[in-house]
């Protein structure tokens, strides 16, 4: 997929709160996903309450966890998952997918994705917000998640 034809999306997320959900395998490439996260809920008024989770695979039960808790406006989950020689892969991708999709649609509240899932480490520096990357998808998914969330405080309004 490519990241062509992304939108800018300033929002005034004064006053909202969001809790930030990062994996821990491959610290060079999450420490550059949680700066533009945390930089764009600055930038747009949030608050950001980080937790850490080991791997993307645990990324659903905890994002659950703040969406139950009702807490929280939105939530951003990161994490990177490089493919491998086995189906590993696949099976922790649609694990998070799928997972963090349900918690998004059960509960009702934004979920920021931005898990990389990258065939090799140089496709996922390349995304990950670091000095000489192309993207910087923690920024992005913090941006979509606040954006969400504004729209749905607006139609419940
Ligand atoms: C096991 C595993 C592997 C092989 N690779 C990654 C990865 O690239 N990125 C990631 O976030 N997590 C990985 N994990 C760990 C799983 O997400 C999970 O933490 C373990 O299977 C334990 O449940």
């Amino acid at each position: 997929m490519s990241g062509e034809g992304a939108p800018d999306l300033p929002v005034d997320a004064t006053g909202m709160t969001v809790a930030l959900v990062s994996a821990s395998w491959h610290a060079e490439i999450m420490a550059g996903l949680r700066q533009g996260a945390t930089r764009a809920a600055e930038e747009s008024g949030a608050r950001a309450v980080e937790f850490e989770v080991p791997g993307s695979f645990e990324l659903a039960v905890v994002a659950a966890q703040c969406a139950s808790s009702g807490q929280f406006d939105a939530i951003v989950a990161l994490g990177v998952v490089i493919r491998g020689g086995t189906p590993h892969f696949e099976y922790v991708c649609s694990a998070a997918t799928q997972g963090l999709t349900e918690v998004s649609v059960q509960y009702r509240i934004p979920v920021g994705f931005g898990v990389l899932t990258c065939d090799n480490i140089d496709q996922a520096k390349d995304r990950a917000g670091l000095p000489g990357s192309r993207e910087d998808k923690g920024a992005e998914a913090m941006a979509s998640a606040l954006r969400t969330a504004a729209v749905l405080a607006s139609i419940r309004a």
